[in-house]
């Protein structure tokens, strides 16, 4: 079988979902790596690529409550924040001018209507204009269509007019519904998320997709996950990238689930380098699993390390994260992929190169 399976690879054809299985339990170790870094090698032989970036978390107030979240709280809690247009602008105006993506993701706020966001858009331009925007979750759309009395499809146009150029990968979790009843019970449906990012693919708005792990979920519905954002890939060719997101176990509703191991976490990676064969990023996110593996993942199929985040993410180290106050700069990120032995490129939100 395994023979069958490496054979498969070696002629550049899909594997299966039964095969990433027969992978992913039986495989050597050493044999997921060597192959996540041939095909990594095949597409992009030793570049690694990163971006400057900074992230904007509008409020962490949210109508839902999921249980793995860290990064909720009640406005009589600590730590609560809910930013004026003011507050982020006073910020972003001390963020260097080299950045290229900002990247908007919070609580899913319950009556911020789509004018809050596009008068934010607006005067984002104005003071980064050469930054690509890229907002919210599937999740958040969804909530800021119904409360602004829109489609999801109007929304998506709305926001692309006023300088939207992806939506951010978040709110996918886990796709089988069981899993995501115990959860997320409140938070939209699979194909909530699925429809979502469906039509933004439609409309030429790219997208990036990532997957929960780690918490309660078998790898059979790991697999499955990655099935199913594989065949909308088939289809709409529309996400840049994939982003294995490893649970993180502090002050959430979740915190007597034990941490997967790294080796679990370079299998999961490995394996979507492997599996993926018709999405061209596989993103080690180093603000949720610390610099120092991110730079390992590298070797596991990991072609991008995100970017610089000016300390602006607190997803990660609310819940636990190596990285209390997540901030790189872009001399520090090419040291970490160098030290790996591979080729930093910087790159924007299309994963166009920048030349220097
Ligand atoms: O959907 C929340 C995850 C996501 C925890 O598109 C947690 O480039 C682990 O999607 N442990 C939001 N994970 C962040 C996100 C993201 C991050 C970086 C880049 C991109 C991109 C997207 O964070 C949520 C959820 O899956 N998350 N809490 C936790 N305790």
């Amino acid at each position: 079988m395994l023979a069958h399976i490496l054979n498969k690879i070696y002629s550049n054809q899909r594997i299966s979902t039964d095969d990433a299985l027969y992978l992913y339990y039986n495989a050597p170790l050493s044999t997921l790596i060597n192959l996540a870094n041939l095909i990594k090698y095949n597409r992009y032989q030793k570049k690694v690529f990163y971006t400057q970036n900074v992230h904007i978390e509008p409020t962490n107030l949210c109508i839902y409550k999921c249980k793995f979240c860290s990064f909720h709280k009640e406005p009589h809690e600590s730590p609560f924040w809910e930013y004026s247009i003011d507050d982020i602008l006073c910020f972003l105006k001390n963020i260097p001018h080299s950045i290229k993506e900002i990247h908007i993701t919070g609580g899913v706020h319950p009556n911020r209507k789509i004018s809050w966001y596009i008068t934010l858009f607006k005067k984002i331009k104005e003071i980064h204009p050469q930054a690509h925007i890229k907002a919210f979750t599937a999740i958040e759309i969804h909530h800021i269509a119904k409360i602004s009395g829109l489609t999801v499809s109007e929304t998506l146009q709305s926001l692309a007019e006023q300088g939207l150029s992806s939506i951010a990968g978040g709110g996918a979790e886990i796709f089988n519904e069981e899993i995501r009843k115990k959860l997320c019970p409140e938070k939209g449906t699979s194909s909530l998320w699925i429809n979502v990012h469906k039509q933004a693919h439609r409309l030429g708005i790219s997208s990036n997709a990532t997957m929960l792990y780690g918490h309660i979920e078998t790898i059979e519905h790991r697999v499955e996950h990655m099935h199913i954002i594989r065949s909308m890939q088939d289809e709409t060719k529309g996400f840049l990238a994939f982003i294995p997101l490893k649970f993180r176990n502090q002050h959430n509703f979740l915190s007597y689930i034990n941490e997967v191991s790294f080796i679990e976490d370079i299998k999961t990676f490995a394996l979507s380098r492997i599996f993926f064969d018709n999405i061209d990023h596989i993103k080690a996110y180093w603000p949720m699993i610390g610099k120092e593996k991110a730079a390992f993942l590298l070797h596991a199929g990991a072609d991008d390390i995100d970017g610089t985040i000016y300390n602006s993410t607190r997803i990660y180290s609310m819940s636990g994260s190596e990285e209390q106050q997540p901030s790189a700069t872009t001399k520090e990120l090419m040291f970490l992929i160098e030290k790996e032995n591979f080729i930093p490129v910087e790159r924007d939100i299309f994963y166009n190169e920048i030349i220097i």
